[in-house]
This record gives structure tokens, sequence and C-alpha cells, in this order.
């Protein structure tokens, strides 16, 4: 009997990623697709087109989520759910969020080669905005799908063109008025996720499937220091209120209050926006993005709950703006759903082993809605959301059987 992993081709799977890899293509093999663009819409077209040459029924939901229906025997029947998301880093690779919809797409395309029609529906997502690269927070879609966040919060959110959020998605569910629209939100009967690990564990360990437990919690902040704007060769220094002179010492102050000794926690400054941005004026407004992660709840609540009185008390002529827009707690990943796909890889004649993920996911809002698992490849010397992130197509396929076995499992 033909098992949904024999059919996975490895070849179809790649050549589809490098198709899309041309999309928003950025030197050194990158890839920069941000989400709700021009480039975006194309890349889910030609998944579309892939979906619809086995039959599969296309929708979409309000926050422009892309489902991906493979009919079951039962359609009454929850159905299974996999996917991840198709926009990218500025500057960010080829794998990362588009393998777990490709691969969504190809368990499905083997199974419909293999003649298996499996008892439940299987869905396959592209979630909108994950990174948040162009719109932060990331994850909006899978928030706004799992009613963690309603759309309206993020609507005024603008983009580093000043574009809202409210108008590129209007914008992008106008151009995709043709496909059938679906409402927000859905119970499936679980939840898998594949995804490029993005980290070093799997490749220093030669395995080639990783069986996620759980997903580290995130937390996200924008600090706003607003000081006076003056001639930079007329203003004293020991009068200037200069709002980059108080960011260095609340950063400073920040690397105080984050430091690990074990290096778990996770403290970034990835933005820095300063005002007017010319050389010879003192700025008159600084703004900067934090982004905290830890695994303990309790850790990354006392810390990130400390970051404002920590800015404060390090200002010396400013003051200061902190405000949270993303939450994300770290969640333990289901049993049911871990076993499965741990079973499925030694079907599939695959190693696997169990690891944490360092980096936030979509699955991570799944979690209270169904049982939701995720499961990795590795990342050439642990890189991502860098154009140099790469994964062989092998392992891309071995991740691929494995899901597609899983789902197999889970569907039936
Ligand atoms: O930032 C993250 O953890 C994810 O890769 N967007
Ligand atoms: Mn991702
Ligand atoms: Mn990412």
């Amino acid at each position: 009997m033909t098992r949904p992993a024999d059919t996975v081709s490895e070849s179809r799977q790649w050549d589809r990623l490098m198709t899309l890899a041309r999309l928003g293509a950025i030197p050194g093999d990158g890839v920069n697709r941000p989400c709700l663009s021009p480039l975006d819409r194309a890349a889910r077209r030609q998944v579309i087109a892939w979906a619809r040459e086995i039959g599969a029924e296309v929708s979409i939901d309000d926050a422009a989520n892309l489902f991906i229906r493979r009919a079951g025997s039962d359609p009454d029947a929850a159905p299974v759910l996999t996917g991840s998301h198709m926009d990218s880093q500025p500057e960010g690779g080829r794998f990362d969020g588009i393998y777990g919809v490709i691969a969504g797409l190809e368990a499905i395309t083997a199974l419909h080669d293999a003649g298996i029609v499996t008892r439940r529906p299987i869905e396959v997502v592209a979630w909108t905005n994950e990174e948040g690269g162009r719109f932060a927070p990331g994850c909006m879609g899978s928030m706004a799908w799992a009613g963690h966040t309603p759309l309206s919060a993020w609507a005024a959110v603008r983009d580093p063109a000043g574009i809202t959020f409210g108008a590129a998605l209007a914008e992008h569910l106008a151009a995709e008025a043709d496909l059938p629209r679906r409402p927000l939100g859905s119970r499936p009967h679980a939840y898998l996720e594949a995804h490029i690990e993005q980290g070093p564990m799997l490749e220093a360990a030669g395995i080639d499937v990783g069986v996620v437990t759980g997903i580290q919690g995130s937390r996200w902040f924008s600090v706003t220091i607003t000081g006076a704007s003056a001639h930079a060769g007329t203003a004293p220094v020991g009068t200037r209120q200069d709002p980059v002179q108080d960011m260095l010492r609340a950063i400073a102050a920040l690397n105080a209050l984050t430091a690990d000794p074990t290096d778990t926690l996770r403290f970034t400054v990835g933005r820095i926006d300063v005002l007017p941005n010319t050389s010879n004026t003192v700025a008159s407004q600084v703004r900067f993005s934090i982004d905290l992660r830890h695994p303990d709840r309790a850790i990354l609540l006392r810390t990130g709950d400390a970051i404002a009185a920590t800015i404060t008390a390090a200002l010396k002529t400013c003051r200061a703006e902190v405000q949270e827009h993303f939450h994300a707690i770290p969640v333990r990943v289901a049993p049911p759903v871990v076993e499965t796909v741990a079973a499925a890889a030694i079907a599939c004649g695959h190693r696997a082993m169990r690891l944490p993920s360092g980096a936030f996911h979509d699955a991570q809002f799944v979690v209270p809605i169904a049982p939701t698992g995720m499961l990795f490849v590795p990342s050439r010397a642990g890189i991502s959301h860098n154009p140099a992130e790469y994964t062989a197509p092998a392992q891309l396929a071995a991740g691929t059987r494995v899901l597609a076995e899983s789902l197999a499992r889970l569907a039936s």
C-alpha cells in the first residue's frame, strides 16, 4: 500500500520553493517579500494555481489568511490544519515560513498522487503578516483568526512608508475579491506547522527532523524618547535635551536588567528611528524597538514589566513613553501531536529529536484553539532572518515526508 511519504517529490517541492524565491529576490539568495504587497499577492496566486491543479478549494478570511482545502471522505469532520506564512523579513531567506506552506501543499499533493483519501479534510493555511517586518507586531493573521486580538486593533499601524495596515489589508482583499471569503476563525481537529529551525541544534546533532516541544514567549515594546531639537554647532552640550544620548543610557540600563549568565534570555534592539535624522541637528525624538524573549513565563513577565521603570530611571534630560504591542506567552506543544510526529518520523525512517523553538510562530496562537504541534528541519549554521538561510532539498523533503505521514495519521 502506498504511504503518503512515498509520493512526496523532493524536486517538485524544491522547484516550487525556488520559483517563489524569485518573487522578492535580493542579492545573496535572499528574499524581501513584505506582507500584503504585490509580491505577496503574486506568490499567493502561484500557490493557488498549484493548489487548483489537484482540485483543492481556495478561500480567504477577513484577515487575508489564505486557506487551501483538500476534501476528506467526511466533509463535516473538523479539518486537520497545517501551513505557515509567506511574508519574509526585509533581508530574509528563501525558507522561513514559505517552507511550511509549500510543505503542506506538497503533503496534500502527495496524498492526491497516492490516491489516498483521508477521513478528515486537510487545510493548508498561509497566515497574514507573521513576521511583523512591514507592520508590527507579527502574527496578526493568526492572532485575529484565534480571537486573541481583533483586526481593528492594528488598523492604524503604519509601515515605514506611512501606509496603514487597514489600508493595505483593504487593498489586498479587493485584489483577491475573486476568491471565496470564509468566516474569520475555525476549530480544526489539530494543527501541525512545518518550519525551518532557524537555530543550530538539528545540524549539530546530525538529525534531520525536529519535534518541537514548546515555543518560548516573546514581548515587543516600542520606546519613544522625546527631547528638543537644537543646532549641532551652537547648542551647548550641557543644555541639550538629546534623546539619542538618553537612548544610549536607557539601552545600557536595559542591558544590565536583561543580563543573563545562562544566555537564555533574549534582548534585542533591532530598529532605531531618529527624528529629524540629520547630522547637524540634535534629535528631537528617538523611537526604538525592544524584542524580549524567554521560555519561562514568570521571568518574561518580571523582566518585561520592569522595562519602563528601568528606562525612566536612566534618562537624564528627556522623557520616555513605552508601549507593549506584542505579547506571546510561552507555550508547550500538545503531547498527542508531538507523539504523532515522533511516530511518523520513525515510520518514514528518519531520526527525530525533541527541541524547543526560540523563534515565535503562528502555532503559538493556535495552541488555545486546537491540539498544536510543529516540526523543524535543519538550518545551515543556524542562520535565519538573513539571505544566507539554507536547508538542503533532501532535508526539506525529509521534513515533508514526516509532515505528510503525520497529517495522514491525524486526518484518519
Ligand atoms: O521573530 C520570530 O521569531 C519569527 O521568525 N518571525
Ligand atoms: Mn517564520
Ligand atoms: Mn521569521
